[in-house]
């Protein structure tokens, strides 16, 4: 999945009606400074789009953010027109043709810019070489295949649990992420967002449940993998399931903004909705 283009494009405070799109909706909950806003930046490829905050809170409104993203043609019987994405972070970016036609690209600049190589095409290394690139030209032509752009939004929700807001306000922001839940025709996945480190508090419990209420059955992505090693992220994710009491079919992605880690699930489940 290649992205084309991104954009803010509305912004819902409490008392906003919210706004009916054609376009799919894909929207992020979890508590304040669980690394929402974070994660739709990575999905995003962008830096600094939905703005991260230090402090709990940063986002306090509904964000949706229109994206357009690039991805292999699906034929007529439902197959893709490539074979599976590859699931590293950088395959799950960019379609299986452009992406290869990229490397190249950038292997062949490589090669230009290089001097020595340069020299070496004058010197007795240089038929080998001249070889080499010929192999890539054949390689170029032979991976080109037809591919498809689609619009859609992801939303990024305002965190709750955030101490520092008053009883009242803190309402407001839960009858708000309640109503879009519930009344957003475009709405297609939900996925909700728990700090891998600590076992899911009552806020965590109470909108996973709203969630499932609203008729969805969540992704759920325990964010900030960067910070546990692999057994203790296996273990944490078997609390996390258990204090949701999610079913053992539940998916429970962990995810590292830094690193990019589970990256390439989130594209997967994003493809499948789009
Ligand atoms: N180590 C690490 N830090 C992260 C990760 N994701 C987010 N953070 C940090 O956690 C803090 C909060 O991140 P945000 O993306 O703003 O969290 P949020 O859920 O959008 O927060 P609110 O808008 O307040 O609800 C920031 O300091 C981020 O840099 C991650 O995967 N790993
Ligand atoms: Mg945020």
């Amino acid at each position: 999945m290649k992205i084309i283009d991104v954009k803010l494009d509305t912004v819902c405070g409490y008392t906003s009606t919210l706004p009916v799109f054609d376009e799919p909706e894909i929207a992020f909950a979890g508590k304040s400074n669980v690394g929402k806003s974070s994660l739709i930046n990575a999905v995003m490829k962008r830096r600094r789009l939905a703005r991260v905050g230090e402090t709990p809170g940063k986002t306090r409104t509904i964000n949706f953010y229109h994206v357009v993203v690039e991805v292999p043609q699906v034929m007529e019987q439902g197959t893709v027109s490539v074979p599976a994405l590859q699931p590293s972070m950088e395959d799950a970016a960019g379609d299986a043709g452009s992406l290869q036609a990229e490397v190249i690209r950038k292997k062949k600049l490589r090669w230009k810019k290089d001097p020595s190589r340069q020299k070496a095409l004058s010197g007795k290394n240089g038929q080998a070489r001249v070889r080499g690139s010929q192999k890539e030209d054949a390689s170029q032509t032979a991976v080109r295949v037809p591919t498809e752009r689609k619009p859609f939004f992801l939303v990024d929700l305002p965190g709750y649990g955030y101490a520092n807001v008053s009883v009242s306000e803190k309402e407001k922001w839960g009858e708000m992420i309640e109503r879009y839940l519930n009344s957003s025709p475009g709405l297609k996945k939900v996925f909700l967002l728990v700090d891998i480190r600590h076992e899911p508090n009552a806020n965590d419990i109470q909108m996973y449940d709203w969630v499932r209420a609203s008729g969805f059955t969540p992704v759920i992505i325990a964010t900030k993998a960067d910070k546990l090693g692999k057994s203790q992220q296996l273990r944490q994710i078997e609390v996390i399931r258990r204090t949701l009491k999610a079913p053992e079919a539940a998916e429970i992605l962990p995810f590292s903004a830094p690193s990019g880690q589970g990256l390439g699930e989130i594209y997967r489940v994003i493809q499948q909705v789009i």
